[in-house]
């Protein structure tokens, strides 16, 4: 661990521990509710394939978190329509209609905004700029889980759809979940940190970086998302 990784981590574990003394006195008691804590992998985009992440917090027929983010590194098989560089997709769910969570099925459905950039693949600056230069897509569709949490397909107006596999799938029944659980284990502690400082400092298509981590969905993993995690530091659920 060099020098200015060994401060950032201290100055993360200060902030953390600072949060957990500052929230210490304010539990909430709330009815239990149902909520979904998924992860997936992207594995098409149309008939092309696809490498990219799912992440999905759900409370059954309440709010839904959303969000999946992939490339096309189409020089694979088609190099005539772009030998050199790397499509972008990403979408977010911004206001749902319908949240159901099933015992193998869910169905997530609402407006979302997304993006596609084209990446020429030559350098993390050109990255920057092409992420800088993002015209937002508004859009509608919805997020179908099926067979018994195995596998996702994502259908929005106005492009492919997106398919791919389940990775982890986690169904509580409980008060509340909280943020910064990245690793889906019910509790926020130094492994949700360790994680999100892995992909510290990281730009969506890099491979550091990780969607979880990236609370705000900004495509950068910056303090305000570490901020994020400790915000609910030493709690569990
Ligand atoms: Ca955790
Ligand atoms: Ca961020």
């Amino acid at each position: 661990m060099n020098g200015l990784r060994k401060s950032l981590w201290n100055a993360m574990l200060i902030l953390c521990m600072f949060s957990l003394f500052l929230t210490q006195s304010f539990a909430n008691p709330l009815s239990t509710s149902v909520y979904l804590l998924l992860t997936g992998t992207v594995n098409k985009y149309g008939d092309d394939p696809a490498m990219g992440w799912l992440d999905v917090v759900a409370k059954d027929g309440g709010w839904a978190k959303t969000r999946v983010a992939f490339i096309i590194p189409r020089w694979w098989h088609i190099p005539e329509i772009s030998p050199t560089g790397i499509h972008i997709y990403g979408f977010t769910l911004v206001n749902a209609s319908t949240v159901s969570v099933q015992k193998s099925a869910a169905y997530i459905a609402g407006n979302w905004t997304g993006f596609h950039i084209f990446w020429n693949g030559t350098s993390i600056k050109s990255l920057a700029q092409a992420i800088k230069n993002i015209a937002w897509i508004k859009t509608n569709g919805n997020l179908s889980i099926t067979d018994a949490y195995t596998v996702f397909t994502i259908s929005l107006k106005g492009f492919e759809p997106i398919t791919g596999t389940v990775v982890h799938t986690r169904i509580i029944t409980t008060e509340d979940i909280l943020e910064g659980d990245l690793n889906y284990d019910g509790k926020v502690d130094i492994r949700d940190i360790a994680q999100s400082a892995k992909a510290y400092g990281s730009l969506i298509g890099e491979i550091r970086y990780e969607l979880q981590a990236d609370f705000n969905f900004d495509f950068f993993v910056d303090i305000q998302d570490i901020a994020r995690v400790c915000r609910n530091f030493g709690k569990s659920y």
